[in-house]
């Protein structure tokens, strides 16, 4: 009999993060995999045959956990220069929309962002993807938006695609010119909402660059009115949106977005029962930053329990940025969003699997099922709650991505 499968993993146990047992646990389980993709999941007594005869490679796993690759539905990543100097002011008392509004914040890695080659900006972030990567991730969101101005912000999405090209990970990229007013439109924020509707967003839209557009409502950004026309002409130009919204005051932009049917809603922590019914019935994910709560001191929370109740899914991410949120770490996150936000360890793995997927619109990921990418983490661990439990150190032990092994225990 020829071998059917290209590998299958044995000797492991699975949190599938299907519906049904808690993580979708399935304890002594196999996994197969056929041209990149998942072929066949479940209990190994259940396997069709010996594993000898089934596959062309057999990987014992050690009895380890195996889960999907990670995803980082939410990062900043790629940028020039860092902002540790005001991180000083703001322990000293600065606020961080203080320091926004007195020129330094975004603005001031835009300068940065814009001075550095396309060549600096990939191996910046290459150097700042890695440690994710050793963390099983194996899909990262990279916004633009510390370009603002077309050149820049194409150079910064050239960027972000390059960085799959030489690490094993897949990038989806969102077009973020709405992050902040640029300097040369200072006290002009009208004309520059024109610039991003007529120019930069049908010139994105060509590019075939992003994935999605997003945007920061926010009394120090973009106002919801603005957001409403840059989201109108995304929509027309058939790129879907998302929002950074209700991080620092509730401006309704959450609500806005789940109008456009939007991917997700980020951050939240303002966020209120309107917006919530909102994201319910759109189906929009909240998209939870804890690292950037902690990092900013922030003392209100995203409200998890009544997002729960109304059946909102939630994810949550990195946020990867110099300002609010350096962060370099995604399991960090689990931890974080359990002891700050009070997720359950289970919703916390959810989150940056199956539910940082939906964020993202990919369903062919998040999950361990048949016809998923074979992107897949396995862990030095004895339960799954442990990936939210320990506050740093790596359990990673192996990672595949797209079926090829690009971590590997020895
Ligand atoms: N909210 C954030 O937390 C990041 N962007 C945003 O809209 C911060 C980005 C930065 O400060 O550089």
């Amino acid at each position: 009999m020829t071998a059917i499968w290209d590998s299958l993993w044995i000797d492991i146990d699975l949190a599938t993060l299907q519906p049904g047992a808690p993580y979708g646990a399935i304890r002594d389980g196999a996994l197969a995999v056929l041209d990149g993709r998942i072929a066949w999941v479940g209990p190994r007594t259940d396997l069709p045959g010996a594993p000898a005869r089934l596959a062309t490679q057999v990987i014992e796993g050690g009895r380890r956990w195996m889960t999907p690759g990670l995803i980082d539905c939410h990062t900043h990543i790629l940028f020039g220069g860092e902002r540790s100097r005001e991180f000083e002011l703001r322990l000293e008392g600065a606020s961080y929309e203080e320091l926004a509004r007195a020129g330094g914040g975004i603005v001031s890695t835009v300068a940065a962002t814009r001075a550095a080659s396309e060549d600096d900006l990939v191996a910046g972030a290459t150097r700042r993807l890695k440690p994710f990567l050793a963390e099983g991730v194996t899909t990262v969101e990279v916004k633009s938006g510390y370009g603002l101005d077309l050149a820049s912000e194409l150079k910064m999405l050239r960027a972000a695609r390059r960085l799959a090209e030489h690490l094993p990970v897949q990038v989806r990229t969102s077009f973020l010119g709405a992050h902040a007013v640029p300097p040369e439109f200072k006290g002009r924020q009208a004309d520059y909402v024109d610039l991003i509707c007529d120019e930069m967003l049908p010139a994105i839209a060509r590019s075939g660059l992003a994935d999605a557009v997003d945007g920061f409502c926010e009394n120090i950004a973009f106002g919801p009115a603005e957001m409403e026309r840059i989201f109108a002409t995304a929509t027309t130009l058939g790129l879907r949106v998302k929002l950074h919204a209700e991080q620092l005051s509730d401006l309704g932009g959450a609500a806005l977005a789940a109008r456009f049917g939007a991917l997700s809603a980020d951050h939240l922590e303002c966020l209120g029962q309107d917006g919530i019914a909102a994201m319910a019935a759109a189906g929009t994910v909240a998209v939870l930053l804890p690292g950037a709560n902690y990092f900013l001191a922030e003392t209100r929370r995203p409200p998890i329990a009544a997002l729960r109740r109304a059946g909102v899914s939630m994810a949550i991410a990195s946020n990867c940025n110099p300002g609010s949120a350096p962060v370099l770490s995604l399991l960090l996150m689990l931890s974080m969003a359990c002891t700050l936000f009070r997720l359950t360890p289970e919703e916390a793995l959810a989150g940056v699997t199956r539910e940082a997927a939906r964020a993202l619109g990919l369903a062919d990921r998040g999950i361990l099922a048949p016809g998923r990418r074979a992107d897949l983490a396995l862990w030095d661990i004895e339960s799954p709650g442990e990936l939210a439990y320990w506050i740093g150190g790596n359990p990673c032990a192996a990672v595949v991505h797209g079926g090829k092994l690009v971590k590997s225990f020895s």
